[in-house]
C-alpha cells in the first residue's frame, strides 16, 4: 500500500480523498492555488504545497508543478478527483514514466473512452448495447444521409472529441442534414482541435442511467447498480438519486451484468461509470467516464462501499476486496447538489459564507469543504457541496431529503437550495416521473 499519496484536485472531492486516506493511516499532500489557501482539506492535510495562481491552467492542471509537488513530499501516487486532470491520458502516462501511481485506469483506456467513436466501437465489441447510428466516423454527407435512412429521423450529429453535451447537432430532415454536419464539424474544431464527427438516432425522452463499476485490472470486475441522473440543467446535474425509480430488479441485474462483464473483459482498472440514455425499457450506450464522479455517495450509500478508499487498493495493485455475490443493494439513496448560484437565474454567487449550518441526524451526509466564514473562490465551479440522503425505501429517502434540506442554512451568497426544496415536494419527483428534459421544462414555466 502507498505510505503517501498526493491529492490533485480541490474542493469537496479533494477533501473526500482526504477522508479516505485517513481511514486507511496514509499520509495525504493537499496541493493548493492561492485562491484556495483556506479550504478545508488543506488544513486537515498532513502537508500542503502551494502550485500557482488561481486559473486552473496554471495550477491544478498544471503538470510540471504537480510533478515538482510529488518530488518535494515523496508522493508515491496521485488521486487526480473528478475534472481537472483526471480523465487525461497524457498525465496518467507522464506520472508512470515518473514512478508516480495514478489512482485511476490505465493511459489506455482513459484515451479509448476519451474518444466516443472508439468508447463506442469498444462497449459495442464487449456486449454492451449502443445507440444505432454510424459505425464510426461520419466523413461524408452523402454517408450522413444513408446512416440517417438507415436509423430514420430525427438523428444526432456528436463530436467524437466531446462529451459532456458540447458539439450536438440534431438534424430532424435530410434538407436539415449538410447544415447540421458543417456547423458539428466547425464547432468541434474550434472546441476541441478535432472535427472528427459521429451520428446517433436521436432519442427524444430519455432518462440518464449510469452504471457503476470498478475493476481491479487483473480481469476481475464487479458492478454497483445504476444511479438515475436525469435531473440536470445545461448538463449540469442538479438531483441524482440510485436506484432508478425506472427500473425494476430484473432490468437493473441484467444491465448490471453486462457492464460488469464487459469491464472484466477490458482487464479495466479502478472506478468507472458506463453512461446510458433509457428509454421504453432499453438501454442504449452513450459514454464511459474513467474517474469518480460527482455522485458516487449516492453510489456508497445503498452498498456501504467505500469507493474511493476501493480506488486507492485497486492502484496500488490489491484485488477486489469483494466479489459480486458480496455487494448488497439496501434502500435509497438521493444526493442534492448545492451550488452558489441564483436559484432563478443560475448565475453564480461567489462570496463569504457568513452563516453555514448543516443539516444531520439519521441517514444524512453532507460532504462538502465549505464552513463559516469560508469565501467561495470565483475561480472555479459553484459547488458549495453534496447533501446525500438514505432511507430504507425511496419514501423514506424523501422524507428525510425535506426535512434535511429544512435544516440546511446557507447566507452571505446565493444557493440552490430554494430550487431543491421545490424539487423535492414537486409530485414528479415524489412519483419519479421524469426525463432528461424534466427540469428545463419546469425552469421554462412561469
Ligand atoms: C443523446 C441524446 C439523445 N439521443 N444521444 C448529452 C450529453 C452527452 N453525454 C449525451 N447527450 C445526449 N445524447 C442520443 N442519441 C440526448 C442527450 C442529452 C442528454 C443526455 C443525458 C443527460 C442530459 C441530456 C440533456 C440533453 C441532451
Amino acid at each position: 500500500m502507498f505510505d503517501k499519496i498526493l491529492i490533485a484536485n480541490r474542493g469537496e472531492i479533494a477533501l473526500r480523498i482526504l477522508r479516505a486516506c485517513k481511514e486507511l493511516g496514509i499520509a495525504a499532500v493537499a496541493v493548493h492555488s492561492t485562491a484556495d489557501a483556506d479550504a478545508m482539506h488543506v488544513r486537515l492535510a498532513d502537508e500542503s504545497v502551494c502550485i500557482g495562481p488561481p486559473a486552473g491552467k496554471d495550477s491544478y492542471l498544471n503538470i510540471p508543478s504537480l510533478l515538482a509537488a510529488c518530488e518535494i513530499t515523496g508522493a508515491e501516487a496521485v488521486h487526480p478527483g473528478y475534472g481537472f486532470l483526471s480523465e487525461n491520458a497524457r498525465f496518467a502516462e507522464i506520472l508512470e514514466e515518473h514512478n508516480i501511481a495514478f489512482i485511476g485506469p490505465t493511459a489506455e483506456h482513459i484515451r479509448i473512452m476519451g474518444d466516443k467513436i472508439e468508447a463506442k466501437r469498444t462497449a459495442k465489441a464487449l456486449g454492451i448495447p449502443v445507440v444505432p447510428g454510424s459505425e464510426g466516423a461520419v466523413t461524408s454527407d452523402a454517408q450522413a444521409r444513408a446512416v440517417a435512412e438507415e436509423t430514420g429521423y430525427p438523428v444526432l450529429i456528436k463530436a467524437a472529441a466531446g462529451g459532456g453535451g458540447r458539439g450536438m447537432k440534431v438534424a430532424r430532415s435530410p434538407e436539415e442534414l449538410p447544415e447540421a454536419l458543417a456547423s458539428a464539424r466547425a464547432e468541434s474544431k474550434a472546441a476541441f482541435g478535432d472535427d472528427a464527427l459521429y451520428m446517433e438516432k436521436y432519442l427524444g425522452r430519455p432518462r440518464h442511467i449510469e452504471v457503476q463499476v470498478m475493476g481491479d485490472g487483473q480481469g476481475n470486475a464487479i458492478h454497483l447498480g445504476e444511479r438515475d441522473c436525469s435531473i440536470q440543467r445545461r448538463h449540469q446535474k442538479v438531483w441524482e438519486e440510485a436506484p432508478s425509480p425506472a427500473l425494476n430488479a430484473d432490468e437493473r441485474h441484467r444491465i448490471g451484468e453486462i457492464c460488469a462483464n464487459a469491464v472484466a473483459k477490458l482487464g479495466y482498472r479502478g472506478a468507472g461509470t458506463i453512461e446510458f440514455l433509457y428509454e421504453n425499457g432499453e438501454f442504449f450506450f452513450i459514454e464511459m467516464n474513467t474517474r469518480i464522479q460527482v455522485e458516487h455517495p449516492v453510489t456508497e450509500m445503498i452498498t456501504d462501499i467505500d469507493l474511493v478508499i476501493e480506488q486507492i487498493r485497486v492502484a496500488a495493485g490489491a484485488p477486489l476486496s469483494l466479489t459480486q455475490k458480496e455487494v448488497q443493494f439496501s434502500g435509497h439513496a438521493i444526493e442534492c447538489r448545492v451550488n452558489a448560484e441564483d436559484p432563478d437565474t443560475f448565475r453564480p454567487s461567489p462570496g463569504k459564507i457568513k452563516y453555514f449550518h448543516t443539516p444531520g441526524g439519521l441517514g444524512v451526509r453532507v460532504d462538502s469543504g465549505a464552513y463559516q466564514g469560508y469565501t467561495i473562490p470565483s475561480h472555479y465551479d459553484s459547488l458549495i457541496g453534496k447533501l446525500i440522503v438514505h432511507g430504507k425505501n425511496r419514501n423514506e429517502c424523501l422524507m428525510r431529503l425535506r426535512r434535511a434540506l429544512g435544516e440546511f442554512v446557507i447566507d452571505g451568497i446565493d444557493t440552490t437550495l430554494p430550487l431543491l426544496r421545490r424539487l423535492a415536494e414537486h409530485d414528479d419527483m415524489i412519483n419519479g416521473t421524469y426525463d432528461i428534459h424534466w427540469l428545463e421544462n419546469l425552469l421554462k414555466k412561469p
